[in-house]
């Protein structure tokens, strides 16, 4: 499971403008929700103009509680 999760983020990050995860809070898309990703949503909460890779996983623009819960 964990394999093709890793696949299909490969796959993603290679299409121009497209930079998520499949998974749920990988702000850093190494395929796992760890420790560093919650270092990157702390490092950028409550930053307005933020994208997934800065904590925004809800893609409402803002850093917030609501992508901490995710
Ligand atoms: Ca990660």
């Amino acid at each position: 499971m964990k394999k093709t999760r890793r696949m299909a983020y490969s796959r993603r990050i290679r299409e121009p403008g497209f930079m998520r995860s499949d998974l749920p809070g990988d702000a850093n898309l190494d395929g796992s929700v760890d420790a560093s990703d919650f270092n990157v949503w702390n490092s950028n909460r409550f930053r307005p103009d933020a994208g997934w890779c800065s904590g925004d996983f809800t893609s409402d623009g803002a850093v917030d509680v609501g992508d901490f819960n995710i």
